[in-house]
């Protein structure tokens, strides 16, 4: 932060269960309290929601788990031609008979690659769905060489 600015205090309406489950997090993690924990989350959801609404310069990973099927298999194929997001990239590991890991890189608009994000995540038969979402940094003249 730049400028000291005030503290503010609110409260909010909870079900127990999440409550407790953040509680164990609260605790598990270390954090002095629920609020450091809370300003934490804040940060992290504004950051992710800053990237996905940028207009150009994101870029993401989305790992998918699924249940291996033709039907999802020929469905997921579909929302990527289908996408206004690049699709830079997709790595698919067979990962037991009857499911399936894939990766896919992602550039372009935040919104766009929120979009085939959701899309493939609402699929029925996929399992998990998690999107990484950043800013391309900007290149610099240090020298990568491999
Ligand atoms: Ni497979």
């Amino acid at each position: 932060m730049t400028k000291e600015s005030q503290l503010k205090r609110f409260g909010i309406s909870i079900h127990e269960d999440l409550l407790d489950r953040f509680d164990i997090l609260v605790r598990s993690r270390g954090y002095v309290g629920r609020s450091e924990a809370i300003r934490d989350a804040m940060r992290l959801f504004i950051t992710q929601w800053e990237l996905e609404t940028k207009q150009e310069g994101s870029a993401a990973t989305l790992s998918v788990v699924y249940r291996h099927k033709a039907k999802l298999m020929a469905e997921l194929t579909n929302a990527q031609h289908g996408s206004n997001a690049n699709v830079i990239s997709t790595m698919h590991v067979h990962l037991t008979h009857s499911h399936c890991l894939e990766v896919l890189t992602l550039s372009g608009k935040g919104e766009r690659i929120r979009e085939l994000a959701d899309r493939i995540s609402g699929l029925t038969g996929v399992e998990f769905a998690k999107l990484f979402m950043f800013s391309i940094p900007e290149s610099s003249d240090h020298d990568h060489s491999h």
